[in-house]
C-alpha cells in the first residue's frame, strides 16, 4: 500500500519532467516559411508602408532563399493595420483568429506586428526555401479587401 503510493508519486514526477520539454516546444512556434532573424544577420532593409486604401507599398518584394530581411513597416493611415508574415495557411489561421477576437488588436508576435496610426515597427525575418510568402493585415475586412503583399522567395 505504502509502496504503491510512493511509486505513484514517482510516476507523477517523471510525467512532469517528461512534459517540460514538450511545453517549451509548444511555445516555440515553428514556421514553414523561415524563422525570426537577428539584426546582426540582416542582409538588407526593406521599407513597407501600410495605407488606409487597404494596400501595402510596395505590393511585391523579392528575396533569396535563406536571406535575412529587416522590414521597417510604417502605418501611414489613420486606421490600425497589421504586418503579418506567413504562407497561405498561416494567413488563413490568423484571419480566423482575428474574426474570433472581433478584430481586437493583437500583441506583436514573432512573425507579425500591429501598427497604430503613424507608428513604425521593425521585423527581421530569415526566409526559408523557394516559394511565396505573404504579408497581410487582418484588421476586420482588410485582408478580404486585398490588404496583402507578396514576397517571392527565389
Ligand atoms: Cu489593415
Amino acid at each position: 500500500m505504502n509502496l504503491s503510493k510512493k511509486s505513484g508519486w514517482a510516476n507523477i514526477t517523471l510525467l512532469l519532467v517528461l512534459s517540460l520539454p514538450g511545453t517549451t516546444l509548444a511555445k516555440t512556434e515553428a514556421f514553414a516559411f523561415g524563422h525570426p532573424g537577428t539584426a546582426a544577420k540582416a542582409d538588407r532593409t526593406v521599407k513597407i508602408t501600410a495605407l488606409d486604401t487597404m494596400r501595402f507599398v510596395p505590393a511585391t518584394v523579392r528575396v533569396r532563399p535563406g536571406e535575412t530581411v529587416r522590414f521597417v513597416v510604417t502605418n501611414e493611415g489613420k486606421l490600425v493595420h497589421e504586418f503579418i508574415l506567413g504562407d497561405r495557411r498561416e494567413q488563413a489561421e490568423h484571419e480566423r483568429e482575428m474574426q474570433r477576437m472581433g478584430g481586437m488588436a493583437m500583441p506583436d508576435e514573432a512573425n507579425g506586428v500591429t501598427l497604430q496610426p503613424g507608428q513604425t515597427k521593425t521585423l527581421i525575418w530569415t526566409f526559408g526555401k523557394v516559394g511565396v510568402v505573404e504579408y497581410a493585415c487582418h484588421q476586420l475586412g482588410h485582408y478580404a479587401a486585398g490588404m496583402v503583399g507578396k514576397i517571392l522567395v527565389k
